[in-house]
């Protein structure tokens, strides 16, 4: 019961590794993998991406493959930065740039009007098809960062119902309500039903 994670981000390979792991799954990185490349991530959609990473690293390893697309949409910015999360300051940016770009564009956005939420598209893809699975996280975006702990966009995601950001939250406090541990919650549930 191998499957491959196609991502590159460490962070999230990280995040998934802690959830899945746990379960009985074995997982293997694209890093277990030199020979793959680095995909580009040019569809419209979180959907149209995840689906794309995996059907590559599948094709390539002949393993199941699961790939992780997320975005962070701002009700206030009609959904930016959504599919552009990891891209919104710019190509090769540093989490913090794209943080500070968001503060920037919501700077003149009074609280009650930063209602936001991250979005997980999960895609699973093996011998028998492909599949997807989405988890949704609502929250604010604050005005300013919070915490170390987490990554990207987490100093200034605060959740609905916590006081505390992503950041400030342990991971796995995040993993119980994140839209990843959503997403890979869904994913696992479907697993079991299959077996
Ligand atoms: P892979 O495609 O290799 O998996 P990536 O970093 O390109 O990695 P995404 O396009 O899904 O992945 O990432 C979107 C960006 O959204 C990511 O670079 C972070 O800045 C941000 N992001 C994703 N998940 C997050 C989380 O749980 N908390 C905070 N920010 C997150």
């Amino acid at each position: 019961d191998t499957i491959v994670l196609a991502s590159a981000n460490k962070d999230k390979i990280k995040e998934l590794c802690s959830t899945l792991a746990p379960l009985g799954i074995t997982l293997k990185s694209t890093y277990d993998f030199p020979e793959l490349e680095e995909v580009i991530e040019d569809k419209p959609t979180l959907e149209g991406n995840a689906l794309k990473k995996a059907k590559y690293v599948y094709r390539e390893t002949g393993l199941p493959s699961l790939s992780d697309d997320t975005g962070l949409e701002v009700d206030a910015l009609d959904g930016a930065p959504g599919v552009y999360s990891a891209r919104y300051a710019g190509d090769s940016v540093t989490y913090q740039d794209n943080t500070d770009k968001l503060l920037d564009e919501l700077s003149e956005v009074p609280s009650e009007e930063r209602k936001a939420q991250f979005r997980t598209v999960v895609a699973f893809v093996t011998d028998e098809g492909q599949y997807t699975f989405e988890g949704i996280c609502r929250g604010v975006i604050l005005n300013e960062e919070r915490g170390s702990q987490g990554f990207g966009y987490d100093p200034v995601f605060k959740p609905d119902d916590y006081e505390q950001t992503f950041a400030e939250l342990d991971a796995e406090e995040k993993n119980k309500i994140s839209h990843r541990g959503k997403a890979i919650q869904k994913f696992y549930d479907w697993l079991k039903e299959q077996s």
